[in-house]
């Protein structure tokens, strides 16, 4: 029997009574956060239970999920009653058994709550975790305190340090649920309960001092940087020595500080960008179950198993047999090594090879696929004949797609039969691992288009970010302007081992001459002949680059060496290098000076950004988001930094005008003041409304 909860409730807890038992069911769409609304209708339901003197209370979710934890929406926020904490108080000492009934996702302040209670029953389908790290934050509702009482130090430090998930299956092996069911409601209602104490009243967890050593390795690896699973660690070890109330007020404070902080800032930010992002391929567009790609090298072909994952059966063309062979070749390796990591069966593998994937030489026969993806050689003439024979061969109808990286879209598409159909699909490398993909709306690409392609990408699990046409598009646009001031820095003062440092220190995978010796000095090379930048008189030519690829032929790791010697793999600072740097610093009349790391830094992170504003301002990208998240996903951006647009609006427009103002000052080549910046500042609009974040 529902029962409606007292005024002031909104529906989003719903209260039933069945023979003495009272279900209390969550139900916030789409995943049930603890919302400051749903934690008024809990208060109320707990209420509304106690009045009705029910001998169980059943906690579960509505929909698919069970809670998936705190509104990271309420974050930037002062915190609302009623907490989260105090339901949870409530939920433990309560004299009437409180059973969860585990849904579905049961995720940081979701599965918090359910630490309060009694007994935990979960669907085989759950997934249960304290991932609150992965948003700069701690478990602030009790995780870090209750957690290793009920399933011991070392699971607890591993799990909330990495905000790991896992299954309703590995809970139930380490003592975090008590029972599996497909019914959890039903089975919540029926369960014994197990004879132990309150979670919170359990015996303090043993320290586990090798636990906490692997933690903190673990974190300087994979969260280098970053605060909260170093503080996340160190509460664990609180538990071992507190009692649950002194622990859980330091974990409440050690939250709300961290909740406030540029790290939670900057992964909140990137967290829902991501969402954005995902959610344009929900906007229509038709199914995708055919697709031609063309050219078996290495980009083809990761695009070709990409597409397979998906069940798209995809015929790949090469210019003659033996390339066709190779290409197989190719992708039968790819299946090699998602066998060898065991993520597929061999013999699976053998049959998803054989079902999805054809391979031939030309075009003809080709199946009517909805769409062709061309991913051959980086030369317009060649890509033009390609496209061709696509439109030739294929029906009207198919989306004609390119992969370039730097040819004019425009330009591919000229001749076409609908140029409404073909658009740029700018896959980063290995395309089957990369998440990013910038989608490039050419002059008359329709927006069916864009919408099927959009869901095609998010069905591949792809952050597809669509880009108007400029050169480089938006990541490599940003990356030739940081690439570019990088150069300047050099001439006038630098070496490439401190700017690699300075960058890798701020947070970035790699220092910007470390990647070009990894990607090859000839691509960026051929860029600058094909721009002409030794004539442009609106770019300030550093001639080292192009001295080193011309006078060395060191062209990376690849001839063994460039911006670095290399000693068995390891870079070293060159000195042939440091004397081509010097010398076109004297030529240039040059005193060298001294940069500090964070001048490095700012001068870098400031470009990056102020690239980025140029390319909001004219439309290439549709929000300052997509641009941080090219930069992340693409680039090594640090997440947790939020991306470049993110990173400098937490730095505040006037102080970045007046940044931007000294720099071009001393160089007004390099540097000139972006319009839309000085009006930003003079309106005293936020950097914020220019950005349309969300
Ligand atoms: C916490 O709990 C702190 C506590 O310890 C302390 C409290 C005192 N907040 O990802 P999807 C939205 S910190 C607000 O596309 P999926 C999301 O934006 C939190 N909104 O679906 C999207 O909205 P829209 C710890 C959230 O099926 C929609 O839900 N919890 C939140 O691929 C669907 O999301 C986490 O870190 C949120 N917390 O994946 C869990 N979560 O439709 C974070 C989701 O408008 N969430 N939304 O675009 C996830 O990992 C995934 O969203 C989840 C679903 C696995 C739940």
């Amino acid at each position: 029997m529902e029962v409606a909860l007292g005024a002031g409730t909104s529906d989003l807890v719903r209260f039933a009574l069945d023979d003495g038992v009272a279900l209390i069911t969550i139900d916030n769409p789409p995943v049930n956060v603890t919302s400051q609304a749903v934690r008024a209708g809990l208060m109320a339901a707990l209420d509304a239970a106690d009045e009705a003197q029910v001998s169980r209370i059943v906690l579960t979710g509505a929909g698919t999920a069970f809670v998936a934890g705190a509104d990271a929406r309420e974050f930037d926020a002062p915190p609302q009653p009623p907490h989260l904490p105090d339901i949870i108080d409530r939920i433990e000492a309560s004299d009437v058994p409180v059973v969860a009934a585990i849904n579905g996702v049961a995720l940081g302040g979701g599965l918090e709550l359910t630490l309060g209670c009694a007994a935990r029953v979960a669907a085989p389908t759950a997934r249960l975790g304290l991932p609150e790290v992965t948003l700069g934050v701690i478990p602030g509702a009790g995780g870090t305190q209750r957690l290793p009482r009920l399933i011991g130090f070392g699971e607890a430090v591993a799990m909330i340090s990495e905000g790991r998930i896992i299954a309703a299956e590995k809970a139930l092996q380490i003592g975090l649920i008590d029972a599996l069911d497909d019914d959890p409601v039903a089975a919540a209602n029926a369960l014994v309960l197990p004879d132990r104490p309150a979670t919170g009243a359990l015996p303090a967890p043993v320290l586990d001092c090798a636990a906490t050593s692997a933690a903190q390795k673990g974190a300087a690896k994979r969260a280098k940087g970053q605060i909260a699973p170093l503080k996340a660690i160190e509460l664990i070890e609180a538990a071992t020595q507190l009692p649950l109330d002194q622990g859980l007020a330091l974990e409440r404070q050690t939250f709300l500080d961290l909740k406030t902080s540029d790290q939670a800032a900057a992964l909140r930010h990137v967290f829902f960008a991501e969402r954005s992002a995902m959610a344009r391929g929900r906007k229509g567009g038709d199914e995708i179950t055919e697709a031609v790609v063309v050219g078996g090298g290495t980009m083809g072909s990761a695009i070709a198993y990409a597409l397979a994952q998906q069940s798209v059966r995809v015929t790949l063309v090469e210019t003659d047999d033996a390339g066709a062979a190779r290409a197989r070749d190719t992708v039968a390796g790819l299946y090699d090594q998602a066998v060898q990591r065991g993520k597929i069966a061999p013999e699976a593998a053998e049959q998803a090879l054989a079902r999805n994937h054809s391979f031939q030489a030309g075009y003809d026969s080709l199946p009517a696929a909805q769409i062709a993806i061309e991913a051959v050689f980086e030369d317009l003439g060649v890509k033009r004949e390609v496209f061709a024979a696509l439109d030739a061969a294929l029906p009207r109808t198919t989306i004609l797609a390119t992969n370039t990286s730097y040819l004019d879209p425009n330009s591919i598409a000229d001749g076409l039969r609908d140029p409404a159909r073909f658009l740029g699909l700018h896959f980063f490398s290995p395309a089957h691992l990369m998440k990013l993909v910038e989608v490039i709306r050419a002059q008359d690409t329709a927006p069916e288009t864009l919408a099927t392609v959009l869901r095609l990408t998010r069905r591949m699990g792809k952050i597809a970010v669509p880009a108007g046409v400029c050169d480089g598009f938006i990541g490599n646009r940003i990356l030739t302007r940081y690439r570019q001031i990088c150069d300047v820095m050099l001439i006038e003062g630098a070496m490439p081992a401190q700017i690699d440092a300075a960058m890798r220190e701020f947070g970035m995978a790699m220092g910007p001459y470390e990647v070009q010796d990894l990607s090859g000095l000839d691509i960026a090379h051929a860029n600058r002949q094909r721009l002409n930048w030794a004539a442009r008189p609106d770019i300030r030519y550093i001639p080292i680059a192009d001295r080193i690829v011309e006078e060395t032929g060191r062209l990376g790791r690849k001839t063994g060496a460039g911006w670095y010697d290399y000693d068995e793999g390891k870079p070293l600072p060159s000195a042939l290098i440091e004397g081509i740097v010097t010398q076109e610093s004297e030529r240039a009349g040059i005193t060298r000076r001294a940069f500090t790391d964070a001048e490095i830094v700012d001068r870098a992170t400031t470009a990056m950004f102020d690239e980025g504003l140029r390319i909001l301002d004219e439309g290439i990208a549709d929000s300052a988001a997509d641009i941080d998240l090219v930069l992340i996903h693409g680039y090594g951006f640090p997440r947790w930094r939020g991306g470049p647009m993110h990173y400098a609006e937490r730095q505040g427009q006037s102080a970045l005008l007046k940044r931007i103002e000294t720099y071009s000052e001393a160089d007004p080549v390099t540097w000139t003041v972006p319009g839309v910046l000085r009006r930003l500042v003079a309106d005293g609009d936020g950097l914020k409304t220019l950005m349309g974040d969300a």
